[in-house]
């Protein structure tokens, strides 16, 4: 069963990102991703009206029910509700954790991204399920670019906490494979994805460049 725990027990993480699907919508490049082996989805849709966002959500979390997959939504708390969401994924200038854990329960993880080691230890305290550690490269898919973390983050998130942790930002085929070396166990990625014609070769090119960093 998918838990707050074991949440992120998977290599790879998947976010939509539907400027750049390359003409596709939201659901069709989340059937690429389940018919690839994905296990964890979230859903990242930062220009639709809320009732769009909602309508999309019911179809992948069907979608990733069947699948057996995990999924989690981005910045809306109360679609993850309404769709009975695996987790809920906020930033720093989102709702603080604990408010978060009184809207959803004690059931849906919460993921919060972080930059620095003073948030990561802030989210530890706060109940975070997991964190985000990035942008580990330079990336244009967020709306405010925020510099790069680098390794040195995600090197002492990796060597000194105990909360499970997902990597992101300018992660791609050519160099995922330093990510896990660096520490990770779990990566998040957008546009490398999303914007391949072939998704699910992409995939799989990725989860051989895991398999051999991990060897
Ligand atoms: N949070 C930190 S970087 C980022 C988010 C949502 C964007 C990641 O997108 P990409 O295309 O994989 O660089
Ligand atoms: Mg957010």
């Amino acid at each position: 069963a998918i838990t707050r725990r074991n949440i992120l027990d998977t290599d790879i993480y998947c976010l939509t990102g539907e400027k750049f699907s390359l003409g596709r919508s939201n659901v069709e490049v989340v059937r690429e991703m389940l018919d690839a082996g994905i296990r964890l989805i979230q859903y990242r849709e930062k220009e639709k009206k809320a009732g769009a966002k909602l309508e999309e959500c019911l179809a992948i979390r069907k979608m990733t029910r069947e699948a057996g997959a995990a999924f989690i939504v981005n910045d809306d708390i109360d679609i993850a509700i309404l769709v009975d969401a695996d987790g809920v994924h906020v930033g720093q200038e989102d709702l603080p954790v604990p408010e978060v854990r009184r809207l959803v329960g004690e059931k849906m993880a919460i993921g919060l991204s972080t930059h620095t080691p003073e948030e990561a230890l802030k989210a530890v305290e706060s109940g975070a399920d997991y964190i985000g550690v990035g942008p580990i490269f330079r990336t244009f898919t967020k709306e405010d670019v925020v510099d790069p973390v680098g390794f040195e983050y995600l090197e002492y998130v990796a060597g000194n906490l105990d909360i499970p942790f997902v990597a992101i930002g300018g992660i791609k085929e050519h160099n995922v494979g330093e990510v896990f070396r660096r520490g990770a166990r779990c990566v998040a990625l957008i546009t490398e994805i999303v914007g391949e014609t072939d998704i699910k070769g992409k995939i799989a090119a990725l989860r051989q460049a895991v398999e051999a960093a991990k060897e």
